[in-house]
């Protein structure tokens, strides 16, 4: 496989947007999916990320990334948004639909090697982000938490959600967080070098 480093974010490419299973790219290679609740700035956190605005969509209104949109960064490797979990206004349908959907992608997908998971620095970890860390853990996981829209606390108040969220994860070489500004590009770099490692790990066991 190719070796990366976090130049190579920068080549993100929009693959495709899937709706099933069925349009998922192979399971080759490795990737590293965002996932967290609706609204937190996953998508913007992407886009900071690869250094390209506008590459994942964002927008004021939660919900909005309803698909699994594939990045590629190389041919071996890829970056993936995964839609927002906690958003009521979604149908009973659809949401059940999208359970299934990302249950499967979480239990199913070989190249996975690791979740960046988005929470609001403002709210902190919520029951549904324990939930998925738990889920995580059982499944030898690896973890990155971004206390995202750091710029809506001062730096004070930043570094002590950071301490009590770094103490509320689980003692686990799995787990680990930062803080994160898509809009000030703030914890940029620190992002782009834990999600090079990740890239560059062995694949989990899974069961298909
Ligand atoms: N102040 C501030 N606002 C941010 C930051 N990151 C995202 N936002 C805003 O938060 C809102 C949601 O951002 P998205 O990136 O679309 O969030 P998402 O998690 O992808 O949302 P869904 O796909 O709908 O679940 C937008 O209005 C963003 O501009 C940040 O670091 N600071
Ligand atoms: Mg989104």
């Amino acid at each position: 496989m190719q070796t990366i480093n976090s130049a190579t974010l920068n080549q993100a490419q929009f693959v495709c947007s899937a709706h099933t299973h069925l349009e998922w790219p192979i399971d080759s290679g490795s990737e590293i999916a965002v996932a967290g609740r609706s609204n937190v700035g996953k998508s913007s956190a992407i886009n900071a990320i690869t250094g390209r605005t506008g590459l994942a969509r964002t927008s004021k209104t939660p919900g909005r990334t309803r698909q699994i949109v594939f990045f590629d960064l190389t041919p071996d490797h890829r970056l993936v948004d995964l839609p927002g979990y906690g958003f009521a206004r979604t149908s009973r349908e659809l949401q059940q639909h999208w359970q299934k959907t990302i249950n499967r992608y979480f239990s199913t997908r070989q190249a996975l090697r690791g979740l960046v998971l988005p929470i609001d620095i403002r709210r902190g970890l919520m029951a549904m982000d324990q939930e998925m860390l738990n889920w995580c853990c059982h499944h030898a996981l690896p973890v990155h938490l971004l206390l995202t829209k750091r710029d809506k606390l001062s730096r004070s108040a930043a570094q002590n959600t950071l301490r009590t969220v770094q103490k509320q994860l689980v003692e686990s070489p799995l787990f680990s967080a930062q803080l994160f500004s898509a809009t000030k590009k703030e914890g940029v770099e620190e992002a782009r070098a834990k999600i090079v490692q990740l890239l560059m790990s062995e694949p989990r066991p899974v069961n298909n």
